[in-house]
């Protein structure tokens, strides 16, 4: 669905991470949800895990959507990772060591040159105040080393 909205300071105040789901995906832990609301965006852009933890992608869109790795700064492994996020419809990924996920919506953003997600524009990404589609649909998972892990 596209909407115009403002884009600056939007994504930082809507989504409260302590609804997570309550099933059960492999892991010893719920998974963090990471949600695309009825815009092209993913809530919250960032979120940070441990290792051995997932993170659930959920899509509340009347739109399908994608979670693509941007390999080039991808370092906390799902390395490749290109799943189609259906409408209505949840993509979860373990992560098992530390690193940064960076991630992409391939419908609405792209890659370029240095391999950094842009906005496609007119029709996708997140159109600001004045008109600009400035604004990818991507976001990044920081992961931390395991709590339990020795030093
Ligand atoms: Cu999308």
């Amino acid at each position: 669905m596209r909407k115009v909205l403002v884009a600056a300071g939007v994504a930082s105040a809507v989504i409260a991470i302590g609804a997570m789901s309550a099933g059960a995906s492999g892991g010893h832990r719920s998974p963090l949800q990471v949600k695309v609301p009825g815009e092209d965006r993913f809530a919250p852009f960032a979120v940070t895990i441990h290792t051995g933890d997932s993170v659930q992608w959920k899509n509340n869109d009347t739109d399908d959507h994608t979670v693509v790795s941007d390999d080039t700064f991808n370092t906390a492994g799902n390395r490749g990772v290109n799943r189609l996020l259906p409408s209505g419809g949840t993509v979860t990924l373990r992560f098992t060591h530390p690193g940064t996920f960076v991630y992409y919506c391939r419908f609405h953003a792209h890659l370029d040159g240095a391999s950094q997600p842009v906005a496609p524009g007119p029709e996708g990404g997140i159109q600001d105040s004045n008109g600009n589609f400035g604004t990818p649909m991507s976001g990044e998972v920081t992961v931390l080393p395991g709590k339990r892990s020795g030093h």
